[in-house]
């Protein structure tokens, strides 16, 4: 499935964890791939060019005009489609908070050299598109159907192993109503980089799974072998350790960081006095967000939770009233949800640094008036 045996790069195994100073390695990932400044936690949709980007290798060249998305393996008619043609088939928008499995892993110590995210690896965006049920449909999956490959037309290296980005769904998932084949984001064409000029959507999972720049659809009568499925996205404890595939997105909340930054240090400063803290929480797979609690010094406090326009992939945004005393202070959020998952205090981490929620942490100097 795309895996090339010999390549020019060899097979380093698991990179080696590191302390200290970031790798110039990566820097360079930081740059191509930035997240939501999270003062844009005030917007309920994330502008487009707020939301975070994550591609893995070349954000590939394609054009909608000749672009076909082909549906093979085990079907009774495989197809090739067009752009045009998916768009006539009734298509629905859904508004879905998408997360990096990585968010966070920037403060993994020691840590596991990627992309070092901090916890700004998130977006809400409206997606419209093709249920991929109504596709599957047409192409009608052989008795001995079990999962749905999806490749991207992006293509490159990782631990020496060439493969086209891939990621797989269970048949059972990838024919839910949620699972789109998505051509357009917050009412506008896919921009390049959010993988025009179709990728898939899967509501309530990590990032991974919405495969950008989709070019194939394998269906399977077998597990899924490509190298983002069987080695990549894993919880493991520890080298060799098969792990646990990574799947829905964990319990979180983050905070507008309130006041002023230093502009090198992003240190925080606000004047005393009274404040509304202001932040969103989501929880993964659909699940609901019960409650936000705000600490203020180690004491927590119920925040105000908002019932406006729910939607079951989105996050919901929160408020707590907070008077403001001189002096330095530690803030933090946390949110339970319906499954009765909480966020940590501190991080539990795998030898990747996947699927970090712990609650964040903003340090805050307040002067008096
Ligand atoms: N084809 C392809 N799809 C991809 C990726 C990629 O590198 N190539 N990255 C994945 C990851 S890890 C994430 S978190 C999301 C990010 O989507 P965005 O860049 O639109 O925010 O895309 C996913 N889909
Ligand atoms: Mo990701």
């Amino acid at each position: 499935m795309g895996n090339a045996a010999a390549g020019p790069f060899d097979d380093r195994g698991s990179r080696p964890h590191v302390e200290g100073d970031f790798a110039a390695e990566e820097v360079a990932l930081a740059n191509r791939n930035p997240g939501m400044p999270l003062e844009a936690l005030r917007y309920e949709v994330t502008p487009v060019g707020l939301h975070y980007l994550l591609s893995h290798f070349d954000i590939p060249d394609l054009d909608a005009g000749t672009w076909r998305l082909q549906v093979g393996g085990r079907v009774e008619r495989p197809l090739s489609i067009a752009l045009d043609d998916l768009k006539r088939l009734p298509a629905r928008t859904l508004r879905v908070t998408m997360e990096c499995a990585g968010n966070g892993r920037g403060r993994m110590r020691p840590r596991y050299p990627s992309m070092p995210w901090m916890n700004e690896a998130v977006g809400t965006a409206e997606w419209t598109g093709t249920p991929l049920a109504r596709v599957l449909e047409q192409a009608g999956p052989l008795g001995d159907a079990v999962e749905v490959a999806f490749l991207g037309a992006d293509r490159g290296f990782d631990r020496g192993v060439e493969h086209d980005y891939g990621r797989s769904l269970a048949l059972a998932h990838a024919t839910t109503e949620d699972v789109l084949l998505a051509w357009a984001m917050n009412g506008a064409p896919l921009l390049p980089q959010h993988g025009y000029p179709c990728r898939l959507l899967v509501p309530g999972w990590y990032g991974m799974a919405s495969v950008k720049w989709l070019a194939r659809i394998e269906v399977l009568d077998r597990a899924f072998d490509g190298f983002q499925q069987a080695v990549g996205y894993h919880y493991r404890r520890h080298a060799g350790d098969p792990g646990v595939p990574v799947t829905t997105q964990r319990v979180r909340s983050l905070m507008v960081p309130p006041g002023m930054p230093d502009w090198y240090t992003r240190e925080r400063c606000l004047d005393a006095g009274p404040v509304v803290l202001h932040g969103r929480a989501w929880a993964g797979g659909g699940v609901d967000v019960t409650r936000v609690e705000v600490g203020i010094d180690g004491q927590w406090h119920d925040a105000q939770v908002s019932e406006a326009g729910r939607h079951r992939y989105a996050w919901r945004a929160w408020r707590f009233r907070w008077q403001a005393q001189p002096g330095r202070h530690r803030l933090q959020c946390r949110a339970h949800a319906a499954d009765g998952s909480v966020q940590p205090l501190e991080a539990e981490w795998n030898t990747a640094g996947m699927g970090n929620h712990s609650v964040q942490t903003v340090d805050v100097t307040v002067r008096a008036p």
